[in-house]
């Protein structure tokens, strides 16, 4: 049942020589006696020309009928032709339906965007869908990659959880066999926890957040890429998100190259050429106040700001230190001054904005419970992540990268929506 042949095999036979192709097809022209389908598989596209007379009778009869998006299995004659898209073309001898459209393909040029959102399940089929979605696996594969060459662990954390890591505001509830549980916002917890055995690890699953923005950068739910290390202090976990993120610039720029000519892009490694500008949350507030944003020192940086803020810049570059009030409980306080954080986001440039959030973690127990009890929460529901402060704890950090937020940026996406199979957004939870 295996196939033998992809259409990138096609573009690589010898003229003469004879294929057998099993694919879909997207398109359908006919001159006469002739039909031309551009038939498609996950490799490409190629022009096959079914000529009444050289193609069996019934094969001439199957193309007039098909519809698009038919499956077929087609046997021909390899041709050099300059004037088909890749310049070769298969002359069909024998072409076989193996799976009828029954009814009018509903993707088609002119239809809307809402049309291609509810109909995500067939519009994946095009192209540059098919593009993005390589160019995202090889972009995970080469942060893998580089996380296990330089020593670290991939581990698996729970999606149900008891309490919030980023703020109760944006927790998706869950009714778990009477009682409340809820979607997980970030895996960290369960990696500072884990470092204690692994010391270095990271996880690549998604992350939930209840956040009613309907802006271009959220999803309801993400890929996460988060890595925690022991022995770490903020300026390590730094330099890591710059080596880090330059590898994934550089390995998309080499690995898919090819890929990205179909979405009529490049990206060059000088993007992300570490090293990478560092700002200060104040001076940033500065830079933002300069320009006429109205937002006072202790306010969190909105999508607003971190766009107009962006723009300034042409390279990814770091805020760091924000202030206490803006971030979660768990950042570990400026031991210079205890009204900041150690903490970093690195922001795209260009008006992208933020792609990692990270820093160095509280690792005092008293202080992590001071912490806990100045923001207001529950010291119970934190009982746990606590406790790890009992026993040997030590400075440690760690970061999260979205996964769909660095594809927006990269291939410069209308909408972060773009990055996902099937995107998930407070609007959006079919098909
Ligand atoms: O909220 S973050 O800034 N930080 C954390 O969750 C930390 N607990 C991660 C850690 O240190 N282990 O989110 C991290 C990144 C952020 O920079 C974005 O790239 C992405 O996760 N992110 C999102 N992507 C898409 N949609 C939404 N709503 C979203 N929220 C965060």
């Amino acid at each position: 049942m295996f196939k033998k042949y992809y259409v990138k095999d096609a573009f690589l036979s010898e003229e003469g020589s004879e294929i057998e192709l099993i694919g879909w097809v997207r398109s359908k022209r006919r001159h006469g006696r002739l039909i031309f389908l551009d038939l498609r598989d996950s490799t490409g596209v190629i022009q096959v020309a079914v000529k009444q007379g050289v193609s069996d009778s019934k094969s001439f009869e199957n193309a007039l009928e098909i519809g698009l998006e038919s499956a077929v299995m087609v046997r021909g004659i390899i041709k050099k032709d300059p004037r088909a898209h890749g310049g070769v073309e298969l002359h069909c001898n024998n072409l076989k339906v193996l799976g009828p459209s029954l009814e009018d393909f509903p993707i088609r040029k002119g239809v809307g965007l809402k049309f291609l959102l509810d109909n995500r399940h067939l519009h994946l089929r095009s192209p540059k869908v098919v593009a993005i979605m390589k160019i995202r696996s090889i972009l995970m594969d080469i942060a893998r990659r580089w996380l296990r060459d330089n020593g670290f662990i991939e581990i698996n954390c729970p999606t149900f959880i008891t309490a919030a890591v980023e703020g109760g505001a944006t927790l998706f509830n869950v009714e778990y066999f009477g009682r409340k549980a809820y979607l997980t916002q970030s895996v960290q917890f369960y990696q500072e926890a884990a470092i204690y055995g692994l010391e270095k690890v990271y996880s690549l699953q998604p992350s939930f957040r209840a956040e009613l923005s309907r802006t271009r950068r959220h999803l309801t739910e993400f890929w996460h890429l988060e890595v925690e290390m022991a022995y770490a202090e903020l300026e390590d976990i730094m330099k890591i998100v710059e080596v880090l993120v330059y590898t994934m610039v550089d390995g998309l720029s080499r690995e898919a190259r090819d890929i990205l000519k179909v979405l009529g892009k490049e990206i060059k490694s000088e993007m992300a050429e570490p090293p990478y500008p560092r700002v200060k949350y104040s001076e940033a507030l500065q830079i933002l106040n300069n320009k006429g944003v109205q937002i006072n020192w202790g306010e969190d940086f909105g999508a607003d700001e971190e766009r107009i803020l962006s723009k300034e810049f042409e390279k990814p570059f770091f805020v760091t230190n924000y202030p206490k009030e803006a971030k979660a409980f768990y950042h570990m306080l400026d031991p210079t001054d205890p009204s900041v954080c150690l903490n970093a986001d690195l922001l795209a440039p260009k008006g992208y904005g933020e792609i990692v959030g990270g820093g160095q973690r509280i690792h005092d127990y008293h202080l992590l419970v001071e912490r806990i009890r100045e923001n207001g929460l529950n010291i119970e529901d934190y009982k746990w992540y606590v406790d790890l402060r009992r026993y040997g704890s030590i400075p440690h950090s760690g970061f999260g990268l979205g996964i769909e937020r660095m594809l927006w940026w990269l291939l410069e996406l209308p909408h972060i929506r773009s990055a996902c199979l099937f995107p998930r957004t407070p609007a959006r939870v079919y098909p």
